[in-house]
């Protein structure tokens, strides 16, 4: 998309950046102050609650990255998640799935959790506390690109669903997203697979904003910070992320509990423990997570009704009291169906269960290490 040269100086905002064609990358000087059109975004992106905030160019992903997942899928490592299949050549290349897109904007919401299901009761992954962060998310995106929108000099676009080359996106676009919010620096991969925001820990949403134009300056990548830590290949209970190899969905406890349509795979009902839905082992052993600070985001609390289920509660759960208290909930993804397979499983496979199943809190005194250095 091509932008009329901006001249806007009067905007209300403190930041009042506009954004701007590719060719005139010079920070507007705004109330006396030079601020760029990425400054604005980030403060803009702070201030609507995001927890962290990144821009990168629109570019295909790099070869190596590439050749991995055309691996992964190659592999069959992606189970029965035929959709990530789908689309490859748009998860490779964003320009393809929305076209005039000329930057990136990866953004984190933190759901590390303030309180937590009580030990001995079944347990839900972190992220499926509260309400689901998918509508969560992209309505807090949509209110960040309204006002990175206003800021467009004319002509805008129609709408922003029209405008050529803006979207958003959260999890279930053909989008690497944390290839994106590597890209963006917002943090690296860790060896579980988790993008780790430094001394911010894992328990991360991430989701996009396209832009259809670029901005005076671009963040950039940082190394990995796993030094020689293994703690999450050693807690992984079924070996799903193994070093070198690619990650194996099928055998993932996540996968099992969430994505399986079918029956669980005996691997799962041997160490799923406690845990009915998700599974969180991975990230609460990473000493990047006792950095995390709990959230305080009001949708993502779970419901006093929610911590107050007990084991019987769960097993007599009806259809009309899952629909009561999974309303707008992420659990919804595993239907009634599948959340009750994973209580018949948990009560059946009662004697083989892990302990280390419970989610403990992140930021949890068992974590006694210091963070590996590079
Ligand atoms: C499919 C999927 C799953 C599958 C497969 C998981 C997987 N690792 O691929 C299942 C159902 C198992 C799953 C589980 C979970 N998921 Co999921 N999942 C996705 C989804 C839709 C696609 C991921 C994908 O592209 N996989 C393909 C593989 C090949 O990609 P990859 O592991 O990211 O690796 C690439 C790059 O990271 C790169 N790479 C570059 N450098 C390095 C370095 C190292 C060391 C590694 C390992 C890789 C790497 O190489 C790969 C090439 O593409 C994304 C949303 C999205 N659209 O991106 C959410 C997403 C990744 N999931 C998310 C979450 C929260 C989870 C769970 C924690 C949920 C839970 N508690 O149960 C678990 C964690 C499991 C795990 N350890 O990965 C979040 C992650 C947030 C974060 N901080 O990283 C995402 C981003 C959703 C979101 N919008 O917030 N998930
Ligand atoms: S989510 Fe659980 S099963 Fe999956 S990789 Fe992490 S520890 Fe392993
Ligand atoms: S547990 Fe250790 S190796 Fe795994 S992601 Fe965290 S720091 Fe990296």
């Amino acid at each position: 998309m091509r932008n009329k040269p901006n001249k806007a100086h009067t905007l209300p905002s403190p930041y009042a950046p506009l954004l701007r064609p590719a060719e005139q990358a010079a920070p507007l000087p705004i109330q006396g102050e030079p601020v760029g059109e990425a400054a604005f975004i980030k403060a803009s992106a702070l201030r609507l609650g995001f927890s962290a905030v990144g821009i990168a160019k629109a570019a295909p992903v790099d070869a190596a990255t590439a050749a991995t997942l055309r691996h992964w899928l190659a592999t069959g490592s992606e189970a029965d998640m035929a959709y990530m299949a789908n689309n490859l050549e748009k998860r490779l290349d964003p320009r393809l799935l929305v076209p005039g897109v000329r930057s990136i904007v990866s953004l984190a919401m933190n759901y590390t959790p303030a309180q937590t299901i009580p030990e001995g009761e079944y347990q839900l992954a972190a992220y499926a506390y509260g309400k689901d962060y998918h509508d969560v998310m992209k309505a807090r995106l949509r209110e960040l690109m309204a006002v990175i929108a206003s800021l467009q000099p004319r002509p805008r676009p129609l709408s922003l669903r029209e405008g050529t080359g803006w979207g958003c996106f959260v999890d279930t676009a053909p989008v690497l997203e944390r290839y994106w919010a590597v890209q963006a620096g917002l943090g690296w991969t860790g060896r579980n697979h988790q993008l780790i925001i430094p001394r911010a820990g894992s328990m991360f949403f991430l989701g996009e904003i396209f832009l259809p134009c670029e901005v005076d300056a671009y963040d950039h990548p940082m190394p990995s910070r796993c030094g020689n830590c293994h703690r999450c290949l050693d807690a992984c209970p079924t070996h799903a992320i193994r070093e070198g190899e690619p990650f194996d969905a099928h055998r993932c406890l996540s996968y099992q509990l969430i994505e399986n349509r079918r029956q669980l795979s005996p691997e799962a009902c041997r160490v799923m423990g406690d845990t009915i839905y998700g599974c969180d082992r991975c990230q609460t052993v990473c000493p990047w997570n006792r950095f995390a600070s709990p959230n305080t985001e009001t949708a993502f609390q779970p419901s006093p009704d929610l911590l107050a289920m007990t084991k019987k509660d769960w097993q007599r759960l009806t259809a009309d009291d899952y629909r009561r208290l999974f309303k707008g909930s992420a659990v919804k993804r595993a239907k009634y169906e599948g959340l009750m397979r994973n209580i018949e499983a948990a009560q059946q496979h009662r004697h083989c269960g892990d302990p280390a199943a419970r989610i403990s809190h992140p930021g949890g005194k068992e974590l006694e290490e210091e963070p590996q250095k590079p």
